[in-house]
């Protein structure tokens, strides 16, 4: 028998990536559609997967929805990815964000345990929980939470709720920890992705300077397809759990700054760049760095692509789709 999985935030970076991963593998596929996401499938389209997935009308705010939506499809496994996922704008709308990403979860949970309470259940937490704690300058499951934005703290609260809903009823929900994780189909208004492609406009002569924030912030940055793989591992064990997904390497944004404008032939990537404040935080993470010893023991997973192979391939697709724009 097929197995059936219903995805959530399915037009989104990780839901296109997963999407493509439980496609190969031959489950029935359905995608959880809000109205404002109706004809948002490019990065589905880019991926080719587009025509896999079934859609069922819902939004992580109208309860009614998830209940239909489940009814409907009757999961094996539910992957909870939809969420307000970009931390800057959770200070502007610190209520939204909240009703997404915590309350939102409780009533997706609440469909489950209704209607397919046997399903496993993937909740798409962050290493955000984190904030600037660590243990020896790394994060691992045992290091105590700090969350220092709103979206943070909305996804500490789906985080416990997962936890506790293991708890309280048995149910198979396992909380993915995962650090920043990047690809050509990244979201245009986190930082990777918003400078592959000035670089790819700056080197076309479209585009003359480029506005970042904190060039000092240090992250954990891992290819999605990578981690979509240790999602659908945490859903196959026998026992619900928690697990950091990350590479365990630490760059600063300066040090994406050089190899992408390397990349496209410019050494210094200095006239190029300028501090616009308005992107600066509220509150700011200064450095995260994983530790996935647990997954990579447990679930027997390995991040595949390492960093500059994975700012390679942000600077050359962006380059290419400009080209392949020009051309039509
Ligand atoms: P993303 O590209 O921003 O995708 C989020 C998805 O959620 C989109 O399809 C979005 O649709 C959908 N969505 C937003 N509000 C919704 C609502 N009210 N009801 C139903 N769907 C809604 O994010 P991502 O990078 O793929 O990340 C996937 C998940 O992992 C998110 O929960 C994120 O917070 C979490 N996460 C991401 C990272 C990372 O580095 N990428 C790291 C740790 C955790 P619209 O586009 O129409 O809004
Ligand atoms: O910022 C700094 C910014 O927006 C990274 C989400 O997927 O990962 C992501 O959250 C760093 C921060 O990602 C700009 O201040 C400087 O220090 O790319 P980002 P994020 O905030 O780390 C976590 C794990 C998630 O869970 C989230 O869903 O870059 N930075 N200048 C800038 N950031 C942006 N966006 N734009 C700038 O101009």
């Amino acid at each position: 028998m097929k197995k059936v999985a219903l995805i959530t935030g399915v037009t989104g970076q990780d839901g296109a990536y997963l999407s493509q991963l439980l496609a190969e593998k031959d489950y029935t596929l359905y995608g959880l559609l809000p109205r404002s996401t109706r004809y948002a499938f490019a990065n589905l389209d880019y991926l080719g997967v587009t025509n896999q997935v079934d859609y069922l009308e819902g939004d992580l705010a109208d309860e009614a929805s998830l209940l239909r939506a489940v009814q409907r499809c009757r999961p094996d496994e539910v992957y909870n990815l939809a969420a307000q996922s970009f931390v800057g704008t959770s200070w502007d709308q610190p209520v939204v964000t909240s009703e997404i990403n915590a309350l939102g979860v409780l009533k997706l949970l609440e469909a489950v345990r209704l209607f397919a309470p046997r399903a496993h259940f993937y909740q798409a937490s962050t290493s955000e929980m984190f904030g600037n704690s660590h243990i020896n300058g790394e994060q691992t499951e045992q290091t105590p939470f700090e969350p220092r934005s709103p979206y943070a703290i909305s996804k500490l609260f789906a985080y416990w709720i997962v936890n506790n809903y293991r708890e309280s009823y048995g149910m198979f929900c396992a909380n993915g920890i995962l650090f920043n994780h990047e690809s050509p189909i990244r979201g245009a208004e986190f930082v990777t992705r918003k400078i592959t492609m000035a670089v790819a406009r700056i080197v076309r002569g479209q585009q003359e300077r480029l506005g970042l924030g904190n060039l000092d912030s240090k992250r954990d940055w891992g290819f999605a397809g990578d981690y979509v793989r240790a999602m659908h591992l945490m859903l196959q064990q026998s026992r619900p759990d928690n697990y950091i997904v990350s590479t365990g390497e630490t760059h600063s944004i300066r040090d994406f700054l050089d190899v992408a404008f390397r990349r496209a032939g410019i050494e210094d990537w200095g006239p190029y760049v300028y501090i616009d404040p308005a992107y600066k935080r509220p509150a700011e993470l200064f450095t995260l760095q994983g530790r996935s010893a647990k997954a990579q023991d447990v679930l027997g997973w390995r991040p595949e692509v390492p960093f500059e192979e994975l700012v390679h391939r942000m600077v050359d697709a962006d380059v290419a789709r400009l080209e392949s724009s020009k051309k039509t």
